[in-house]
């Protein structure tokens, strides 16, 4: 039975948040055998073990920021969004942020800052950052547009206030693109939803910016198309070892390094795997994947976790898991929030 579309939208960002807090414990490791990350997922179903609440990240952070300016804007509002990033920054610091985009951060709480896009355009010498914070906390938009185009254009913004590397932006594009196909239900189709990421990236890589950066990090034309085109190859092999999802795909900072792995994760996980127990459902498997990829697991688990909770329902998420993370309350709030948002008419501009 398919969940209902208020279910799959408290999914993607109650997963989101999942992925951030569970994965937090990894980030960073080279080498993450399943048994460990079995072990950490066991902890969260022991009720005694009273080690408190796994805390979230600026991961969850940015992304709570990026639904409460939608929707108190009722639209994408640059200078809100920049003023909401900047002022959770300096409430709390300490939530693991990139050391880039804390630059970013601080000259976004300026008062007197004309154009919120210009500090990110200062970033790594002009180019601006690939990383993957912009994809980290798209999954909103995907929430909040109804059309595929909307979908892009305003993550794409959304990204371009911290992240103005074309790589950087269009992951995050990638990223809300997986989530809003997941949400109407497109993982039914596994390869019909990977050929519909490639097509969507096609556009958005032609574009010249897009080409000039490309070729200023030494990259294939299309870089992402190129990623999609191997997490397709991957899907249609028998079996595949952790250490070729990492070396085709990658498990880095890098947002082409992490939104393409984040996406073969939930395909991979779309059945049952080996090593996995067998009680787990598809979104207990797609985080615990992602985190025996090791590398940025916080991260990438979230992005999983956000297509995973939009495709399987918030029901397919253990209440144990939901318990011992921080944030999950919220985020449930949110997504409800947003589904009314969502269902309201949108007018065309
Ligand atoms: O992308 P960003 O917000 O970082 C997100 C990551 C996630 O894993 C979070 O969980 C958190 O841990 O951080 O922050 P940025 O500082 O913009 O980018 C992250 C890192 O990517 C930078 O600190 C750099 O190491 C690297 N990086 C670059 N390095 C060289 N040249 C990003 N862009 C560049 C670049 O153009
Ligand atoms: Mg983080
Ligand atoms: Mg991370």
């Amino acid at each position: 039975l398919s969940p209902g579309v208020l279910s799959r939208f408290r999914g993607a960002l109650v997963g989101s948040v999942l992925g951030d807090c569970i994965g937090g414990e990894f980030e960073g490791a080279v080498d993450v055998p399943l048994d460990r990350v079995l072990q950490h997922l066991g902890a969260l179903e022991d009720e005694t073990r009273g080690d408190g609440i796994l805390q979230y990240s600026d991961d969850t952070a940015m992304m709570r920021c990026v639904a409460d300016s939608l929707l108190t804007r009722m639209a994408f509002d640059e200078r809100d969004m920049a003023r909401r990033f900047a002022k959770e920054y300096n409430l709390a610091p300490g939530r693991g942020y990139g050391s880039g985009v804390i630059q970013v951060l601080r000259k976004l709480a300026s008062p007197h800052l004309k154009d919120v896009f210009q500090p990110a355009q200062a970033q790594f010498g002009g180019r601006g950052s690939f990383g993957n914070g912009g994809a980290m906390r798209a999954a909103p938009f995907a929430l909040a547009f109804k059309s595929r185009a909307d979908v892009c254009k305003y993550s794409r913004l959304g990204a371009m206030l911290t992240h103005s590397c074309s790589l950087g932006y269009n992951g995050a594009a990638l990223q809300a693109l997986a989530v809003h196909l997941s949400l109407q239900g497109a993982l039914a189709l596994p390869k019909e939803f990977i050929n519909k990421l490639i097509s969507e990236m096609e556009e958005m890589e032609k574009d010249e910016k897009a080409q000039l950066d490309a070729k200023a990090l030494n990259l294939s034309e299309f870089p992402y198309c190129s990623r999609l085109h191997r997490v397709k190859e991957l899907m249609d092999r028998n079996s595949v070892s952790i250490e070729e999802v990492i070396s085709e795909l990658g498990n880095g900072i890098a947002a082409l390094q992490s939104v393409p792995t984040a996406i073969f994760c939930v395909l991979h996980c779309l059945e049952p795997r080996d090593g996995l127990p067998e009680r787990f459902g598809g979104l207990e498997r797609t985080i615990s994947y992602s985190l025996a990829l090791g590398g940025d697991t916080d991260t990438i688990a979230c992005m999983a976790g956000a297509i995973a909770g939009a495709h399987y329902g918030i029901d397919s998420i253990p209440q144990s898991w939901q318990k011992s993370c921080e944030g999950v309350e919220e985020a449930d709030d949110l997504a409800r929030r947003l589904y009314n948002f969502y269902c309201l008419p949108q007018f065309e501009e």
